[in-house]
């Protein structure tokens, strides 16, 4: 037997998983309060990069934390079957709580890595799941910690290298494996895991990026999540008589593309940053949202929902909240660094919000309606 493997290995990739874990956990609640926002949540409009920020950070420790769980699974191996398999009641709870453990982890990081990557070979909605499973996972590692508490700290506080009596460690014992080499392999294979994904969200790492799907290839240094023709847009976003109908409950006005852009235009540095872990910043120019809806009649106080010319599906409509509602660099976009929008970022005009998921950015907007409470 390699006794590399042990508490000693298993506390401390423990320690670093645990972390990775809470940090995925805690930016994944973020991504979901957002954009299915509780009465109590709150997120600012400022600084505009955050999202980037939280949502890279969960793609990345949750793309990190594959190897470490499966140096964990090996060092622990062996106890996985133990026999006997299940015996005593308390046994049995403590091994039912380990299979919930790995089951619910391994789930999270495979269905985050296939939703990054946009291949769903399964048929169940992935957000919905993805997010009620992390409790699932979340509270089994908690009864985890709590239950090997004492053999987690007893594992910390000894040398990496000390061994109990039982399992004698040499390096030739160990196949020449010692549990510094196990540690200092583990926590390689993480950050090369890691580099490769984060490659798509910061900036001056894009060269690094080969497992991001989308780092940074698309028409006008932007990439595109879904096309003008996936979303089935392409003859009305071309239309010659594309109006653009703003509602603010007490007044109503239509606007062509050339009546939008005559309006004043400023210009603002905002990132796409997909749910995906992808992001990219870009020069948005076009009419101030709140001063377009000052141009049909005074500025609501309520929420605004985005109408796209797409006519179904999940991205068809979003709520933009008060907040971001009146913040100064919320854009109805014509142009993108520096010429008008490709037809597939969203042409005639888009919404660009600060520190919004990218999900909720809409394309092909044909309506932008204040919603009655
Ligand atoms: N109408 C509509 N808007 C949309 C989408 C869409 O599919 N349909 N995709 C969203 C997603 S998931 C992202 S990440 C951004 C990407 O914008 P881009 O394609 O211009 O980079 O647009 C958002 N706006
Ligand atoms: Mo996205």
């Amino acid at each position: 037997m390699t006794t590399a493997r042990g508490p000693e290995v298993a506390s401390r990739i423990g320690l670093v998983l645990g972390v990775a874990i809470l940090v995925c956990f805690v930016t994944g609640l973020l991504s979901h309060w957002i954009q299915h926002p509780p009465q109590w949540f709150w997120w600012p409009a400022n600084p505009v990069w955050l999202y980037r920020v939280t949502q890279g950070l969960h793609v990345i420790t949750g793309v990190a934390a594959i190897p470490l769980l499966l140096v964990k699974l090996w060092s622990v191996y062996p106890k996985l079957f133990e026999k006997p398999l299940i015996g005593s009641p308390v046994r049995a709870l403590e091994r039912g709580s380990i299979a919930v453990l790995v089951g619910s982890l391994v789930f999270q990081l495979v269905t985050g890595l296939f939703n990054a990557a946009q291949f769903y070979p399964w048929t169940f909605f992935f957000t919905t799941t993805h997010y009620a499973m992390a409790y699932v996972a979340v509270g089994a590692l908690l009864v985890h910690i709590a239950v090997k508490l004492p053999i987690i700290r007893d594992a910390l506080t000894r040398p990496l290298e000390s061994a109990p009596v039982e399992t004698a460690q040499t390096e030739t014992e160990a196949g020449g494996l010692s549990r510094r080499t196990v540690l200092v392999g583990a926590g390689i294979a993480s950050g090369l895991a890691a580099l490769a994904v984060a490659g798509q969200t910061v900036p001056y790492l894009r060269r690094l990026a080969v497992l991001s799907p989308r780092s940074g290839e698309g028409p006008q240094g932007v990439p595109v999540n879904r096309t003008a023709a996936e979303a089935g847009v392409e003859q009305s976003a071309l239309a010659p008589d594309f109006e653009l109908t703003v509602d603010i409950g007490t007044a109503q006005r239509t606007f062509s593309r050339a009546e939008l852009a005559a309006l004043p235009q400023t210009s603002a540095i905002l990132p796409i940053a997909c749910v995906e872990g992808w992001s990219a910043s870009a020069v948005w120019t076009g009419v101030v949202l709140r001063d377009l809806l000052r141009t049909v009649g005074d500025l609501p106080d309520g929420d605004v929902r985005m109408v796209s010319l797409e006519r179904s599906g999940l991205y068809a409509t979003t709520v933009l909240p008060q907040r971001h509602v009146v913040d100064a660099s919320t854009l109805i976009a014509l142009d993108v660094n520096g010429a008008p929008l490709d037809l597939d970022h969203g042409y005639p005009c888009r919404l660009i919000a600060p520190n919004r998921p990218g999900v909720l950015q809409t394309k092909w907007l044909s309506r932008i309606e204040v919603v009655q409470q």
